[in-house]
Formats: structure tokens, C-alpha cells, sequence
């Protein structure tokens, strides 16, 4: 087994069976800039505490893997220039090579299947990036989805991804997309899209019930959840547009690619939109932290 270091609070949580959000590191080290990111991961974590559950951010430091960092880490990972972003192909090769990286959706629930974590909350999820069908440039969250058991409430998918397609590959591999509380599939920024999510859920247990129900029928992979930003947070579809479009067509004349993509989109969302972004971000990530307690407090019930 590979060694993990958990945290005080999570080791504990562990030991009394009691519940566990994950949180993902990427979002700290290439999502926003020092010092709110730190500022943000703190307040997500103590969102998750006041919700009755414990928080577990997952990082490789040093060749370790961490699930649940002291706020002493959080503040050294915060700060520290240069960290990778690791996904499933780099992971291993991070902890081996015995570097520091921050992971994404896709290695974060890796590393929460191993340390027994079934709920995670995080932004944004990876997708299909547009222009796909030439630069095949699809978030390899999508198959983590798939074969990881562990269910990941996000407030749907950036309009810096080609939604539709997104949706099309979940659905051919067979993944939950479960909107809680509305018909339509989330946008990120907006509560709304004219995209049907395939399907809705209205509570914290069904949701639980879901995730569990898929273990036991002996089908692997998780679920996404796409909880709807607050809407006195919201930023109008037609506002953001022309933000991305200004990103994604400067993203390809610097001839960006591969994992650089997505941070880098991000970074130029947030100039652009001068931290308009980086407060309705915050606030959706609040408002998904507190629902993955609520399915994590559920799922801990019926575990028990
Ligand atoms: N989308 C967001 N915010 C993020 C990310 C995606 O709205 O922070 C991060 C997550 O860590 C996600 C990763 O797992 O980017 C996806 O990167 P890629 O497209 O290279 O797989
Ligand atoms: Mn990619």
C-alpha cells in the first residue's frame, strides 16, 4: 500500500467513522492567486467543519501523498511557485520522484478511494475543451468518473468547455449527472443552461443512496453532482462570453496546450473579469463544500 499522511482531524475522523469531505489542491495552487487561495481553502474547510463533517485537501508534498492538510501545509502549498498539477498519468511519478504537485478532480479521487473518502466538492470538473475534435483535448476527470467510486459535487461545467460534448462523453461511460434541485444542468457561473442535466436529485441522502446503490450493483466509478451557483452570486452567460472567447483565442495563438490549458484559461478569466470571477467562484465552492458534508453526513449514516 502506498503510505498516506493524514491530517490530525482526519485521522480521527477516520478512526470514529464519522464523515469526510475531500477537496482538491489544484484549485489552490493554479486556480487562484496567492493570498485569497489560501484565504479560500481555510474557508472551505471551516464551511465543511460547520456543516458536521471534517475536510481532507489532498496533496503529494515531498513524495507524500497528504489527505488533510495542518494549516501550516495549506499555507506552504499556497505559496510555494512552480507546483505541478498532477492527474492520474502524473501522479505516481510525482510521490516516485518525490516532488510536490498539486493533484486534480481526477487524482484527488484517486487518492480519496484510497483513503476509503467517498465524497469530494470541488468548482469546476475538467471536460472536453472546444476545439476537441482537433486538439482531442478531454479532461482525464471524465474517465476518473468512471472507474472511481467516490462522488464529486461541482457547480457543473466552465463555459471554457464544450458542455454538450462533456455531457456526451459522461453519458457514454457511463456516469451519473444528477442537477440537485433543478431540472436544467448547471453553467458554472450561472445557475442555469439550456441543457437538460440526465438527471435530478433533490436531497442529500438520495444522493448517497445513489452512490451506494451503484457500489453494491458492482459497477465501478462515482458521480457528478452539479449543484447550481447562489444566485445573488451569479455572473449573466452574456457578460462572460466574450471573456472566454478572448481567452480561449489567445490560448491558441500562444499555442498553449496539454495540461496548461485550463490554468491558463482560468488565469486570463480572472484578469479579464478584474476577480469578478474569483468572487463567484468562492462562492459557488462554498456552496458545494456544504452540500458534499450534507452526502457525506448521509453516507456515514448508512455505512454505519
Ligand atoms: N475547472 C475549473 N476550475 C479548476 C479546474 C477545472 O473550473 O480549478 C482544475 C481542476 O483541478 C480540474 C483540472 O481537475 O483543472 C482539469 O484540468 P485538465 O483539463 O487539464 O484535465
Ligand atoms: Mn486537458
Amino acid at each position: 500500500m502506498i503510505e498516506i499522511q493524514y491530517s490530525t482531524e482526519v485521522r480521527a475522523a477516520k478512526a470514529s467513522g464519522s464523515a469526510i469531505v475531500a477537496l482538491e489542491s489544484t484549485i489552490i495552487t493554479h486556480g487562484m492567486p496567492y493570498p485569497q487561495n489560501v484565504e479560500v481553502a481555510a474557508q472551505v474547510e471551516q464551511d465543511i467543519r460547520d456543516a458536521g463533517a471534517t475536510p481532507a485537501t489532498i496533496a503529494v508534498m515531498a513524495g507524500v501523498l497528504h489527505v488533510g492538510l495542518e494549516p501550516a501545509q495549506l499555507q506552504a502549498l499556497g505559496q510555494t511557485k512552480g507546483v505541478a498539477k498532477v492527474s492520474r498519468a502524473d501522479m505516481p511519478a510525482c510521490i516516485a520522484m518525490g516532488k510536490t504537485g498539486a493533484t486534480t478532480v481526477a487524482a484527488t479521487m484517486i487518492a480519496a478511494r484510497l483513503a476509503g473518502i467517498t465524497v469530494f466538492a470541488t468548482g469546476g470538473i475538467g471536460g472536453v475543451h472546444k476545439g476537441a475534435e482537433t486538439s482531442f483535448d478531454i479532461s482525464a476527470d471524465l474517465m476518473e468518473l468512471a472507474q472511481t467510486p467516490v462522488t464529486v459535487v461541482a457547480a457543473g461545467a466552465k463555459a471554457i468547455l464544450d458542455i454538450p460534448k462533456t455531457l456526451e462523453i459522461l453519458e457514454t461511460q457511463g456516469v451519473p449527472v444528477i442537477s440537485y434541485g433543478q431540472d436544467s444542468f448547471p453553467a458554472f457561473w450561472s445557475a442555469q443552461s439550456d441543457l437538460m442535466a440526465p438527471l435530478r436529485m433533490d436531497s442529500a441522502a438520495e444522493i448517497a443512496r445513489a452512490q451506494i446503490t451503484r457500489s453494491t450493483m458492482g459497477l465501478p466509478g462515482g458521480q457528478l453532482i452539479a449543484n447550481p451557483i447562489p444566485h445573488e452570486a451569479e455572473i449573466a452567460a452574456e457578460v462572460l462570453a466574450p471573456v472566454i472567447a478572448q481567452a480561449q483565442s489567445e490560448a491558441d495563438a500562444q499555442g498553449v496546450s496539454g495540461k496548461a490549458v485550463t490554468p491558463f484559461l482560468l488565469q486570463r478569466i480572472f484578469e479579464l473579469t478584474e476577480g469578478r470571477s474569483l468572487t463567484a467562484n468562492i462562492a459557488l465552492v462554498r456552496n458545494n463544500a456544504r452540500l458534499a458534508a450534507e452526502i457525506a453526513k448521509e453516507m456515514a449514516a448508512l455505512n454505519a
